[in-house]
C-alpha cells in the first residue's frame, strides 16, 4: 500500500499491525461477535482496524464521516458497540454521546494520547492469533436507510464478503500485479469491500488517497493500473487535460454504485480508448452484476449476473417473471446476501421472498443480449454522488418544522452528483418560512450531503387518485433546478 505521505506498507507490517491492534483490542474487551463503531477519516489505521477486527472475530462497523452527532447517536444507540473509534478533533464530542447511548470506552485512531488505538497497538509485543470463525459469523454491520427512513444495520457475514471478493478478483482478472487507485471512502461496501478486499485477495497492491482528488488521481495513473469510482468521479476526471496521456497504459476502469450515463461512458472512450466496465451492487447483496471483461462492455448497461449470483426480474404485481424486454423488479440470490437487518426480523421478512431472493428494489429490464439495463428505482431513493439519500428521513424532519403543513423530498438532475436533493415543501395556512433558521436546524440534524440544495415552497403537491404524492411530477417540473454544478 503506498499512502500519500509516502509512506510503502507491506503485507506482512499491514498484518503485524492488524494482530497486534486485535491484541489491544482484547486487551480493551472486546469479544468474538461485539460491535465496534468507526467514525474516523481515511487512514491506513482505520484498515488495520478492519484487519484486527477479522482476527479477533469482532463485528466492524463503519460510519460516514459527514455524519452528524444527532446520527451517530441513532447508529450507537441502535448497534450498542462496545467501543468507538474516532478522530481525535470529535473525542470530546463524541464522547459524549457514546456516555449517553452507554458505549463504555471511545478511543482516538492516531496520535500520542494514551487512548489512541496507534499508541495502543505499538504497546503490544505480540499479535493476537486468530479467532476462529464459520463463514457465518457477521463480519461487519453496514447501515443502510429505508423507506421508514430509519437506517437498518446489514449485517454481512465472512462467506458473503469472501465469495463476493473472490469472485470480483476473477471475474476483473485481478493479479498480484495490479496496482489499484484507491480514492473511495472506506465506510461503504464500494470503498470498503468490493475496493480493499479484491486488492487484498488477489495480494495486490494500491495507491491509498485520503479523499478524491482528480489531478493527484491522473498523476498516479502512469504507475497504477486499475481506477474503482462512482460516476462522479468519471465526469470530474474528464476536465483533467492530461487524461488522455495518463489513462494509456491503465488496465481497466471500473464504475458503480449509481448509474454512469451513457454519454459519461462514450466521452471516457473517445478521451481515453477505454471502455468503462460499469457493475451493480448494494450494502445487503455486494455486487450483483457486472458488464464482461473480454467482452463487450454495453454503455446504459450493468451487465450480467456473477458468477454464483442469480438474478431474476419480476413483475411488481405477480411476482413472476417478465419477459425478456419487459421492465420489472430486481431480485437476486448467492452466498454474496447478507444476513439479514441488525435486531430487525420483520423489516429482514418483508425484504426477502420466500425461496430466498433478496427484493433489490431497482427495477430493470434485460435487453435481447441479456445485458441487464436499471431503468429506475421501485424505493424512493435519491443517489447523490454515489452517496444513498432517502428522502423519508429528511420529509420527517422537515414536517415537524413550525408552519410546514407537508413536505416532498425528491431528486432532480445534477452534472456533477448525477441527482440533487431539492424539498418540496406546502406551508399551513397563514404560516411563513423562516428558511435560514430551517436549513440551520437540518444541518444539525443530518449530514451535509443530504441536505436539500434547493427548497421550493407551493400550494399543494401533486397526487394521484389513490391519494399518493406523485414524485415523479414533481421531478419533471424541477428537473432543471440544478443544471449549474453548485
Ligand atoms: C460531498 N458533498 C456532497 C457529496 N459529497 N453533496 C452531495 N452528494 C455527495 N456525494 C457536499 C460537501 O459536503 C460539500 O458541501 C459540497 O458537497 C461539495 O463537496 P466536494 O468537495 O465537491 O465533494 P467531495 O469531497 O469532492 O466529494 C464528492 C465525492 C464523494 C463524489 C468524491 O461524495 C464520494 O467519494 N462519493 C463516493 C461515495 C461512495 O463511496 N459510495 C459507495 C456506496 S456503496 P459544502 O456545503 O461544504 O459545499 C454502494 C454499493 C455499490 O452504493 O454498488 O457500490
Ligand atoms: P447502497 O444501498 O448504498 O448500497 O446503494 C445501492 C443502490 O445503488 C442500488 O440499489 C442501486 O439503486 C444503486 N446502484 C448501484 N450500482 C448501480 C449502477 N451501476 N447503476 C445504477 N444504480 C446502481
Amino acid at each position: 500500500m503506498h499512502t500519500t505521505t509516502g509512506a510503502h506498507i507491506t503485507y506482512r507490517q499491514f498484518w503485524d499491525n492488524a494482530a497486534r491492534l486485535a491484541a489491544a483490542l482484547v486487551e480493551q474487551g472486546v469479544a468474538p461477535g461485539d460491535r465496534v463503531a468507526v467514525q474516523a477519516e481515511k487512514h491506513t489505521v482505520v484498515l488495520e482496524l478492519y484487519g484486527a477486527m477479522i482476527i479477533a472475530g469482532a463485528v466492524l462497523l463503519p460510519l460516514n464521516t459527514a455524519y452528524t452527532e444527532a446520527e451517530v447517536q441513532y447508529f450507537l444507540t441502535d448497534a450498542r458497540p462496545v467501543l468507538l473509534v474516532c478522530d481525535a478533533e470529535k473525542a470530546i464530542a463524541l464522547a459524549a454521546v457514546a456516555q449517553a447511548c452507554g458505549v463504555a470506552r471511545v478511543l482516538v485512531l492516531t496520535g500520542d494520547a494514551e487512548n489512541s488505538v496507534e499508541r495502543l497497538r505499538d504497546a503490544q509485543m505480540a499479535g493476537l492469533a486468530p479467532v476462529v470463525r464459520t463463514g457465518e459469523d457477521i463480519a461487519a454491520i453496514l447501515y443502510t436507510s429505508g423507506t421508514t427512513g430509519r437506517p437498518k444495520g446489514a449485517m454481512l457475514s465472512h462467506r458473503a464478503l469472501a465469495t463476493n471478493a473472490a469472485t470480483l478478483v476473477e471475474h476483473w482478472r485481478f493479479t498480484a500485479e495490479d496496482c489499484l487507485i484507491h480514492a473511495l471512502p472506506i465506510f461503504h461496501t464500494h470503498g470498503l469491500f468490493v475496493a480493499t478486499n479484491v486488492i487484498m485477495m488477489a495480494g495486490a497492491s494500491m495507491h491509498f488517497l485520503p479523499t478524491f482528488d482528480a489531478a493527484a488521481i491522473v498523476r498516479l495513473m502512469p504507475q497504477s493500473s486499475v481506477l474503482m469510482g462512482v460516476p462522479t468521479f468519471y465526469t470530474r476526471l474528464l476536465d483533467q487535460p492530461q487524461l488522455p496521456d495518463a489513462a494509456r497504459a491503465m488496465r481497466l476502469f471500473i464504475s458503480g454504485s449509481a448509474p454512469l450515463l451513457a454519454e459519461t461512458h462514450a466521452q471516457w472512450e473517445q478521451r481515453t480508448g477505454h471502455r468503462i466496465l460499469e457493475r451493480y451492487g448494494m450494502t445487503e447483496t455486494n455486487m450483483n452484476t457486472s458488464n464482461p471483461y473480454d467482452g463487450e462492455r454495453r454503455a446504459g448497461t450493468v451487465g450480467f449476473a456473477l458468477p454464483g449470483v442469480t438474478v431474476r426480474i419480476v413483475d411488481s404485481e405477480t411476482g413472476m417473471d417478465v419477459a425478456d424486454g419487459a421492465i420489472g423488479l430486481i431480485e437476486v440470490h448467492g452466498d454474496n446476501l447478507f444476513s439479514g437487518y441488525w435486531e430487525n426480523p420483520a423489516k429482514t421478512t418483508e425484504d426477502m421472498c420466500a425461496d430466498g431472493f433478496f427484493k433489490t428494489g431497482d427495477m430493470a429490464r434485460r435487453d435481447a443480449d441479456g445485458y441487464i439495463h436499471i431503468v429506475g428505482r421501485a424505493k424512493d431513493l435519491i443517489i447523490s454522488g454515489g452517496l444513498n439519500i432517502y428522502p423519508k428521513e429528511i420529509e420527517l424532519i422537515i414536517d415537524d418544522w413550525a408552519g410546514v403543513d407537508e413536505t416532498a423530498v425528491i431528486g432532480v438532475p445534477h452534472p456533477d452528483f448525477g441527482e440533487a436533493v431539492v424539498a418540496v415543501i406546502v406551508l399551513a395556512k397563514g404560516a411563513g418560512l423562516d428558511l435560514a433558521a430551517l436549513r440551520a436546524h437540518l444541518s444539525e440534524q443530518l449530514a451535509r450531503f443530504k441536505q436539500p440544495r434547493h427548497y421550493v415552497v407551493v400550494d399543494g403537491l401533486p397526487r394521484n387518485t389513490m391519494g399518493k404524492v406523485q414524485k415523479n411530477v414533481l421531478s419533471a417540473t424541477y428537473r432543471d433546478l440544478s443544471q449549474a454544478k453548485d
